[in-house]
C-alpha cells in the first residue's frame, strides 16, 4: 500500500492547497494516476493510494474524490524543482593546505551527493544547477566521472545545468568530455532555451566565456505561459545597472512574462519572492568570508506563483572570530583557552584573527598558535602584536634607538586620534623593518 499526500508537501511544513483538482506531477509520474479532489473547506487531506482500487480517504470532512487517468496538465500545479548552485567542485583551498584543503573538496563531494538523495527523496521532477559547478581550471576528467556517476543515480529525474563563469561551456571543455546518463542536460547556448519539465517549463542558458555583459533576458523568446522560469547564473542589477555577470533587472523577469528566476552566482543565500528570483548561495562556504544563509532550495511552481522551501544542507558555516590574546601568557594557557573556543570551530570555516599584545610563550615561540589549528578549517590572521620594551630600546644610540625617539615624539604630540595611529603605524612597520619582520596594519 503506498500512501499519498495530496496536499503539497514540503518537507515537515504541510501547506493548503489552493482551490481544487491539484497533483503533484512527481506524484503522478510515480504512480501514472493523478488524483482530484474537490475540499468543501480548506484542509489538509491524506489520502491512501491502493493501485487497482478506489482510495481510500482519511479525512473528517465531506469531500469528493476521484481518480483520473493523466490526459494531460491537470490543475494547477506544474513542476516541483530542487535548485542548487555554485559547487565549485575542485576547488583548491589552498589557505588550507594540502591535507585539509583534499578534505574540504571531499566535503564539497559529499554536500553534493547529499543534494542529490534530497532530490529523490522529495521526488522533484528536476535537479537545476545554476552554474558553477565546478572549477574549469582545476576540473580533471575525474571530476566529470564524478558528475556522470552522481548523477545517473537520480535516474529518471532530468538534472539541468547552466554553466556559469567558473564552468563556462566551450566546445570540448569538460561537458563535452564526459558521456552523460540520459537524465542530464547541460545548456550549451548563450541565450535562453527552453526544456520542458513535468508540466512547466526551464529556460536556461549556458556562459560562454569568464563573462557575460548581456542580460540573461536578451533575446529570450516570451515564454508561452505562467509555468515558465529560467534557471542561469547572473548578477541581479538595479535598473540601468551593468555587470561582468550577467546583469538582470528582476523588473524584466515580469515584463517577459516568466514566473521565477532560479540564479546562481552569489554565494550568500538569498529568496525574493516579490522580485521573483533565489541564489541559495554556494553550496557550502568556500571560504570564511562567506558568511550568511545557503540552502537547498524546493521550488513549487504553480499557475499563481512559486512557493519555495529553504533546506539546509551545508556540512559548514563560516564565522569570524575576534580574540585578545594579550592575557595568555604561556602554551598550556593557550590550549586551554583553545579547548574552550574550538567546539565551534568543528563545524566550521572560520576566520581568526589574533588581537592584543603577544605576551611570554606567544611572543618568543608564536609558530606553535598555527600547529596547535591544524585540527581546524582556521584562516589565521596575526594582528597581535610582541610586547616591546620600547623605553629600554629607546635609550640605545643606535639607529633604532633613534627612530624610536623620533617616532615616539609624534605619537606623544599627535593633534587628533587619526594621526596618533598613524604614527603608531609608522613605529610597528619600522621595528618589523628592523627585525626583518611582515606585520598588519590596522
Ligand atoms: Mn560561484
Amino acid at each position: 500500500m503506498c500512501m499519498i499526500r495530496a496536499n503539497a508537501r514540503a518537507g515537515n511544513e504541510v501547506r493548503r492547497l489552493p482551490g481544487a483538482a491539484i497533483v503533484p506531477n512527481h506524484v503522478r509520474s510515480q504512480f501514472g494516476w493523478s488524483v482530484a479532489y474537490h475540499p468543501i473547506f480548506p484542509f489538509s487531506l491524506t489520502q491512501i493510494y491502493r493501485p487497482g482500487r478506489i482510495p481510500l480517504v482519511r479525512v473528517g470532512a465531506i469531500i469528493r474524490c476521484q481518480m483520473t487517468p493523466l490526459i494531460g496538465p491537470i490543475g494547477k500545479f506544474c513542476m516541483r524543482l530542487l535548485h542548487i548552485a555554485d559547487v565549485h567542485l575542485g576547488r583548491p583551498f589552498r589557505w588550507l593546505g594540502r591535507e585539509r584543503g583534499s578534505a574540504r573538496r571531499a566535503e564539497l563531494r559529499a554536500t553534493l551527493g547529499r543534494a542529490v538523495a534530497l532530490a529523490r527523496e522529495r521526488k522533484v521532477d528536476a535537479l537545476c544547477i545554476a552554474g558553477d559547478l565546478y572549477e574549469r581550471e582545476n576540473a580533471l576528467p575525474a571530476v566529470g566521472e564524478l558528475l556522470r556517476e552522481t548523477f545517473a543515480a537520480l535516474e529518471n529525474t532530468p538534472v539541468l545545468i547552466a554553466p556559469g563563469n567558473h564552468d563556462y561551456y566551450s566546445p570540448g571543455c569538460l561537458y563535452d568530455q564526459t558521456v552523460w546518463p540520459a537524465n542530464v542536460h547541460i545548456f550549451r547556448q548563450p541565450a535562453l532555451t527552453p526544456v520542458r519539465v513535468a508540466d512547466g517549463v526551464v529556460w536556461g542558458l549556458a556562459f560562454v566565456g569568464p563573462e557575460r555583459r548581456a542580460s540573461p533576458l536578451s533575446g529570450a523568446v516570451r515564454p508561452s505561459s505562467e509555468r515558465e522560469v529560467v534557471l542561469c547564473h547572473a548578477e541581479v542589477v538595479e535598473s540601468g545597472g551593468s555587470s561582468l555577470f550577467g546583469p538582470l533587472e528582476p523588473s524584466a523577469l515580469a515584463t517577459a512574462g516568466f514566473r521565477f528566476a532560479l540564479l546562481g552566482h552569489v554565494h550568500r543565500g538569498q529568496v525574493d519572492e516579490a522580485r521573483r528570483f533565489a541564489y541559495p548561495g554556494s553550496l557550502e562556504p568556500l571560504d570564511p568570508r562567506e558568511e550568511g544563509p545557503r540552502w537547498a532550495l524546493q521550488i513549487d511552481v504553480t499557475g499563481d506563483g512559486v512557493t519555495i522551501e529553504q533546506i539546509p544542507i551545508a556540512r559548514r558555516r563560516a564565522i569570524q572570530v575576534e580574540l585578545d590574546v594579550s592575557e595568555i601568557r604561556t602554551r598550556d594557557d593557550w590550549e586551554r583557552a583553545l579547548a574552550e573556543w574550538s567546539p565551534a570551530w568543528l563545524d566550521a570555516t572560520v576566520k581568526l584573527r589574533l588581537v592584543g599584545t603577544l605576551r611570554g610563550e606567544l611572543s618568543s615561540r608564536p609558530e606553535f598558535i598555527a600547529d596547535s589549528l591544524a585540527d581546524y578549517d582556521v584562516d589565521l590572521e596575526m594582528l597581535a602584536r610582541p610586547e616591546e620594551d620600547l623605553r629600554m630600546l629607546a635609550r640605545q644610540q643606535t639607529t633604532l634607538g633613534a627612530f624610536i625617539r623620533a617616532t615616539q615624539e609624534r605619537i606623544d604630540g599627535a593633534s587628533d586620534p587619526a594621526e596618533r595611529i598613524h604614527w603608531e603605524d609608522v613605529l610597528a612597520v619600522g621595528l618589523a623593518a628592523f627585525r626583518g619582520q611582515e606585520v598588519t596594519l590596522r
